[in-house]
C-alpha cells in the first residue's frame, strides 16, 4: 500500500512525463509569482492588463501544441491541460486570454491557414507581440452558431463583411480577429477570416460592468462593411466544423482549468476550516465540514483522472467531441458546486475579495456557459446516447 496524499489522490503526478512536469511547474511558478499578485485589484478594478499576453510568451505558454517551426512549443495535449489548470487556479480570466490565444486564434490559423498566414501571425501570437480574439457568437445566436447574421460578400480583390459579434474575449485590444462569417461566394457556408485591427469599418468596444471574469476584457465587434484582402480567408476549412474544431480544444482545456479553479477553493476550504475555531474546536473537526471537504476532493480527483485520459486519447488521435463534452459539462459544474460550498464554509469572510472563493465562484458561472452551456453539452450528450437531436 502507498501512503495517501490528499492534494493528489490518484497520484497524477506520477502519470505525467517529465517535460509535462516540468511545463506545469513553470506555468505554476510563473502564474502564483505574476498573476496572483494582481489579480484581486485586476478584478475589483475590472482592469486586464495587455502585458500578460508578453509575459506568458516569454514563458513559452502560448500555443503550447503548435509546432516549434511557428514559435510555438510542440507539445501534447496533457501539457496544454496542466497549463490552463495551473493559469485557472488563479483566475478563469486569466485562463480565458490564454485559451482564446492558443485553441482559437492559433489553432485555426495552424489547421485551416495557408503557409502564408501561419508565417505571419503564429510567431508573434506566440511571444504575445500580438493578442488575438475569436468571433463565433453573436447577439441573436449563441448556442445556436449556425443562425449567425454575420455575411461575407465577395468584392473585387477580395470580401466585405458585415455584422457583429458579441461576448468576445480579449477584442477590445486585440490585433488579430479570427471571424466566423456565412459567404456569399461559397453557397452561404460558413468561412473564418482573419481581420487586423485599424481596418475600416472595423471596432470591437468594450462590454463594462461584467460581475464575472472581471479580470479578463470582454467585447463586441462590430463589422460595419470591413473590407479584407483575398487572402485573409481561411483556405483550408468549410462549414461549422471550422470553428468547432477550435471550441474542441478550447473545451478541454478549459475541464482542465475549471479543476485548477475548484482545487483553489478546496485548498482554500481546508485551511481555513482548520484555522478558525468555533464552539471550541476547529470547524474542520466537525462532520459537515469533513463531509463537503470528501466531496470536494473526490470530484477534484475524478475531473482530474478524466481530464487525463481525455488529453491522451487526444493526442493519441482518438478523441471524439462527445468526450469533451462529458468533461467540459462535469468538470465545470462540479468547479462551480465546490466554489459555492467553499464560498460558504468561509462564511462573512468567504464574499470579501481577500479570500479569493467569491471570485473563483463567479468566475465560474461564466466558465460554466461559454463554450457550450452545461445544457447544451448534455444535448449533445442525449443526441448521441439516443440517436435523437432535441435542440429544436
Ligand atoms: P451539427 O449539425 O451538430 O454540426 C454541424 C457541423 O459541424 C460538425 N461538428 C463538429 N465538428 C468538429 N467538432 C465538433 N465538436 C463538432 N460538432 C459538430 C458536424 O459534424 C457538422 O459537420 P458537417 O460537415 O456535417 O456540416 O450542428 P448544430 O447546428 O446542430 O449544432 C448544435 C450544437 C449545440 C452542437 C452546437 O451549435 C454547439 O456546440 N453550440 C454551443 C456554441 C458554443 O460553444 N459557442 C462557443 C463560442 S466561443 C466561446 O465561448 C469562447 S469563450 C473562451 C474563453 O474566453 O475561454
Ligand atoms: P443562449 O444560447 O441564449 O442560452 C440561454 C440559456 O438557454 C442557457 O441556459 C442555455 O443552456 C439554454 N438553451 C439554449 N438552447 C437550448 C435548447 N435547445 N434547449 C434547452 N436549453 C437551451 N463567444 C465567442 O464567440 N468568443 C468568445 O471569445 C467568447 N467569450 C465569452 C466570454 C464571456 C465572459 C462570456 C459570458 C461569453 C463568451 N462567449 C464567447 C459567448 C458564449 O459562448 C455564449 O454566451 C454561450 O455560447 C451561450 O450563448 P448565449 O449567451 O447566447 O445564451
Amino acid at each position: 500500500t502507498a501512503a495517501f496524499q490528499w492534494d493528489d489522490a490518484f497520484l497524477l503526478n506520477d502519470q505525467l512525463t517529465e517535460e509535462e512536469r516540468m511545463i506545469r511547474d513553470s506555468a505554476h511558478a510563473y502564474a502564483q509569482g505574476k498573476l496572483q499578485p494582481r489579480v484581486r485589484q485586476a478584478f475589483e478594478k475590472e482592469q486586464t492588463d495587455p502585458a500578460i499576453f508578453r509575459e506568458m510568451g516569454d514563458m513559452g505558454l502560448l500555443g503550447v501544441t503548435v509546432s516549434p517551426e511557428y514559435g510555438g512549443a510542440g507539445v501534447g495535449y496533457v501539457a496544454y491541460g496542466l497549463v490552463a489548470r495551473e493559469v485557472e487556479r488563479v483566475d478563469s480570466g486569466y485562463r480565458s486570454m490564454m485559451s482564446v490565444q492558443s485553441s482559437l486564434v492559433m489553432y485555426p490559423i495552424e489547421a485551416y491557414g495557408s503557409e502564408a498566414q501561419k508565417r505571419k501571425y503564429l510567431p508573434k501570437l506566440a511571444s504575445g507581440e500580438w493578442i488575438g480574439c475569436f468571433g463565433l457568437t453573436e447577439p441573436d445566436a449563441g448556442s445556436d452558431p449556425a443562425g449567425m447574421r454575420t455575411r461575407a460578400e465577395k468584392v473585387a480583390d477580395g470580401y466585405r463583411l458585415t455584422g457583429s459579434k458579441m461576448w468576445i474575449t480579449n477584442s477590445p485590444f486585440a490585433d488579430v480577429f479570427v471571424v466566423w462569417a456565412k459567404s456569399d461566394a461559397h453557397d452561404g457556408a460558413i468561412r473564418g477570416f482573419i481581420l487586423e485591427k485599424g481596418m475600416k469599418g472595423l471596432s470591437a468596444p468594450k462590454i463594462e460592468g461584467k460581475l464575472s471574469l472581471r479580470a479578463s476584457v470582454t467585447g463586441e465587434i462590430v463589422m460595419d462593411g470591413v473590407v479584407v484582402p483575398e487572402d485573409a480567408i481561411l483556405p483550408n476549412v468549410s462549414g461549422l466544423k471550422g470553428p468547432f474544431g477550435c471550441l474542441n480544444r478550447a473545451r478541454y482545456g478549459i475541464s482542465w482549468g475549471a479543476m485548477g479553479a475548484a482545487e483553489a477553493c478546496f485548498h482554500a476550504a481546508r485551511t481555513y476550516t482548520l484555522d478558525r475555531k468555533q464552539f471550541g474546536k476547529p470547524l474542520a473537526a466537525t462532520q459537515l465540514v469533513q463531509k463537503k471537504l470528501a466531496d470536494m476532493l473526490t470530484d477534484i480527483t475524478l475531473g482530474l483522472q478524466g481530464s487525463l485520459r481525455l488529453g491522451r486519447l487526444f493526442e493519441a488521435g482518438q478523441m471524439a467531441p462527445e468526450m469533451i463534452s462529458i468533461m467540459k459539462r462535469n468538470n465545470c459544474g462540479k468547479a462551480l458546486d465546490i466554489a459555492r460550498q467553499a464560498r460558504d464554509m468561509h462564511g462573512g469572510n468567504g464574499i470579501s475579495g481577500e479570500f479569493d472563493v467569491i471570485r473563483h465562484m463567479v468566475n465560474l458561472e461564466t466558465v460554466n456557459t461559454y463554450e457550450g452551456t452545461h445544457d447544451v453539452h448534455a444535448l449533445i450528450l442525449g443526441r448521441a446516447i439516443t440517436g435523437i437531436q432535441a435542440f429544436f
